[in-house]
């Protein structure tokens, strides 16, 4: 039978009816089961080790055309459904968005288990099956509220495998139940991404919008997905939640161990566990607990044997996000670890007398980070700046007893996800120009700056053309879709400036806004840009996060103002897209001129958007942070904008504690009169006052991620690049370069170098 005979056969057998007849709904849900079914079917990545990618977050967005690319099919079922007069594009819109992570660390390792199927290495993914995932974002009177995220509906991509593991807490058992999706690589067999569910899960206990019964832990346990709000760290349930997913994770790394016949003494040559930030840090000594209590080994070679198969990711600098939970926590949750983690830091305690590496320290807290450096054979940052201030400051005192742990692994992105499937357009566009290799191999990319020399001027001519052309019809389609969704036209002429990721100070959205407000002012004033401007915003504030709630509520503000002044919004609009996910990037993304990358410098570890960009075409505005400087490495000065104070300037005034806003305030006009429109009468008839004040104050006395130290700066170069943007033929060339240069950040390099220096497969 070919493949449309077979969805034929599943329309009629699931719903009675034909490809042609059946709903949306019910053609992706046949789809889906003819994807599941072709999946199952693919042989398993197997070897002698296998690497288990433990995370409490895999944000693996909509799966369905990124299967039907990686198995190779999905041209032929656009082509199937065409002929039936279906369109695919309708099909994927009803399948449901997971959501199950907050941002760039989730969403890393969704383009990692890609990227390890598709280079055929043994890796499987271990996280949780939140029923609700992330909160669901909806703007209400301006302000953020949260939703739940319902996506598990009958049929899924979830496989319930029959497993069951017991999780014992302090208080009581309960089961947990493996679900497993499958990760076919392109053009390559299949892994396993495993997710945990509590057997006795209990759905009803939510009720209005995302609040629920806190008691009922083998109730309540998977139902959501903890933001990342540093602030409200210190939440008993977080540690409910992380000790699940490593107690289950644990327990199916030694069974399937135990099926191949490992002799666990050397489990480090069949299994390397790569632990994502702190939160499955209790993985360490739930194996040595599991090693000491059911297995027989003595302390000592279980926390040998352990220590040479964890290794640690860190994805954060900021002091506040690095998870110290109490003692006593811990003890409440899991007491049979606290003896193992009494141990693991006596050990230490009486090789170092330098406070500053202690486990736990005078206050009783425990140091997550800190067992995983110790008790793990590799440390890495996630890009080259990020790793150095690892070294050089924020561990340096680990650093200087494990020299050898320490490594740096830039960051990358599936260029399937972020390229074949989200700008197939520009996809088929380069391989027309260069062929397929790039396809397998990124770094063919930069075939696309020799056109000019192999084939002619005029080649290079039509190639930045189409480049245009295709930037242009995903602008048009974008503003389609925000016109449908959001309710607001937009000029698709205009220069599109997107910045989307977590709300968070130190991302500066703020300063954005800051911006916005100057430009405005400017407008009111009488200087006229020559091109309009339209301001793209998405992003989700942790619900605790008071003044990311403040961001939210300026930019919904004054997209009211700007949008509805007849004399402003001729040169300028701004929208903030509410529910920003994966589904919406893969949209926002392909259609983006100009990239904002504008963290304070040292605070950004890498950011992966900046990636995402760049490899379609944007240009980046950015700040010496994260992988914005491999970027600028990669294409030179000429094609990017980069601004503000480099990362040392900045960790020297925290040192010094001798940045005060109030002074760039004080002595810039033009900073006075933006940062005072926040609570002008004008933004007052539209916003709220305690909202508004609030952040004005902030702004004024705090400012801790420093935005006025970089606001005159970035004013300057922003408005250099919307005046660049008017050499259409400049610009072009930079886009060019921007695509042909992004081959470094594919994942798959980025996976070839975690196993090549520390998982070895
Ligand atoms: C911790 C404790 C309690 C509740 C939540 C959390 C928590 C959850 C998520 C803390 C942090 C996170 C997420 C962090 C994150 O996404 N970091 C980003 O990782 C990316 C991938 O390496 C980098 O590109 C980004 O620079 C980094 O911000």
């Amino acid at each position: 039978m070919n493949l449309e005979q077979q969805l034929n056969e599943l329309t009629k057998k699931m719903y009675g009816s034909s490809i042609e007849k059946c709903t949306d709904a019910q053609l992706y849900n046949s789809v889906l089961q003819l994807t599941k079914d072709l999946l199952a079917a693919k042989p398993a990545i197997t070897g002698k080790k296998k690497v288990y990618y433990i995370s409490m977050e895999f944000l693996i967005g909509k799966l369905l055309s990124n299967n039907l690319i990686n198995l190779g099919i999905y041209e032929e079922m656009r082509q199937i459904l065409k002929k039936n007069g279906r369109n695919i594009a309708a099909i994927e819109e009803a399948e449901p968005e997971p959501s199950l992570g907050n941002g760039g660390l989730g969403r890393l390792a969704a383009c990692f288990l890609d990227s390890i199927a598709t280079l055929g290495l043994p890796g499987d993914g271990v996280g949780l099956n939140y029923h609700y995932g992330l909160f669901k974002q909806v703007f209400r009177d301006r302000l953020q509220k949260a939703e739940k995220n319902d996506w598990i509906e009958e049929n899924s991509w979830l496989t319930r495998t029959g497993a069951t593991f017991e999780v014992a807490f302090g208080d009581r058992k309960v089961v947990s139940v493996l679900y497993d999706i499958d990760v076919v690589g392109y053009q390559n067999g299949c892994n396993k991404l495993h997710l945990f569910d509590v057997a006795t899960v209990d759905e009803s206990l939510v009720k209005e919008g995302i609040d629920f019964d806190k008691t009922a832990i083998e109730k309540n346990l998977t139902l959501f997905l903890y933001p990342d709000d540093s602030d409200e760290a210190g939440n008993l349930l977080r540690i409910y939640q992380e000790y699940f997913l490593v107690s289950s994770g644990a327990q199916l790394i030694v069974k399937e161990l135990k099926e191949k016949g490992c002799d666990l003494y050397h489990m480090d040559e069949y299994v390397a566990v790569q632990i994502n930030d702190t939160h499955p840090t209790m993985v360490i000594p739930e194996l040595i607990r599991i090693l000491t209590w059911d297995e027989g080994f003595t302390m000592e070679d279980a926390v040998n044997v352990v220590s040479r198969t964890c290794a640690y990711t860190n994805h954060t600098i900021l002091a506040e996000a690095l998870e110290k939970w109490p003692l006593a926590y811990i003890e409440k949750v899991v007491p049979q670890l606290v003896p193992i983690i009494k141990e693991l830091s006596a050990r230490v305690a009486k090789k170092y007398t330098d406070p500053r590496v202690q486990i736990i320290d005078k206050d009783k807290r425990v140091h997550m980070a800190h067992i995983d450096i110790h008790y793990g054979y590799s440390v890495n940052g996630v890009a080259a700046i990020h790793t150095d201030i690892l070294k050089e400051t924020e561990l340096n005192h680990f650093y200087k007893i494990y020299p050898e742990k320490f490594n740096n692994k830039t960051n990358g992105i599936t260029f399937r996800r972020w390229l074949l499937s989200c700008n197939r357009e520009l996809a088929e566009l380069i391989t027309q120009t260069i062929g397929e290799g790039w396809k397998k191999d990124a770094g063919e990319l930069e075939k696309l700056l020799g056109i000019a020399e192999s084939q002619g001027c005029a080649a290079e001519e039509d190639l930045l053309d189409a480049i245009d052309s295709i930037k242009q019809q995903k602008k048009t389609a974008l503003a389609a879709y925000i016109r449908e969704k959001e309710g607001v036209s937009i000029e698709p002429d205009s220069i599109f400036d997107i910045q989307i990721k977590r709300l968070h100070e130190y991302k500066r959205q703020q300063m954005n806004a800051l911006y916005i407000i100057h430009k405005y002012l400017e407008i009111k004033g009488g200087k006229k840009p020559v091109r309009p401007v339209t301001f793209i915003f998405g992003a989700k504030a942790a619900p605790a996060y008071v003044i990311a709630q403040d961001i939210i509520h300026l930019l919904l503000v004054l997209s009211k103002i700007i949008n509805h002044d007849p004399e402003v919004s001729r040169y300028m609009k701004v929208v903030m897209v509410e529910n920003y996910n994966v589904s919406y990037a893969e949209k926002l993304i392909p259609a983006c001129d100009v990239s904002e990358q504008i963290s304070l410098a040292s605070k950004e570890a890498s950011g992966t958007g900046n990636m995402k960009f760049m490899l379609n075409g944007a240009v980046t505005l950015g700040t010496s942070d994260g992988a914005n400087v491999e970027i600028h490495e990669l294409v030179g000065d000429d094609n990017i904008y980069i601004f503000g104070k480099d990362s040392d300037t900045v960790i020297r005034h925290y040192e010094k504690a001798d940045y005060v806003s109030r002074e760039y305030y004080e002595k810039s006009p033009g900073i006075k009169a933006a940062v005072d429109f926040i609570i002008s009468e004008k933004a007052l008839a539209v916003g709220h006052r305690e909202n508004l004040e609030r952040l004005y104050n902030e702004l004024l006395n705090k400012d801790w991620f420093m935005t006025l130290l970089d606001l005159e700066d970035y004013i300057a170069v922003k408005d250099k690049a919307f005046a660049d943007y008017e050499d259409r033929e400049g610009w072009r060339k930079k886009m060019l370069v921007n695509i042909a240069k992004a081959g470094f950040f594919s994942s798959d390099r980025t996976i070839q170098e975690y196993n090549r220096d520390i998982w070895k497969l």
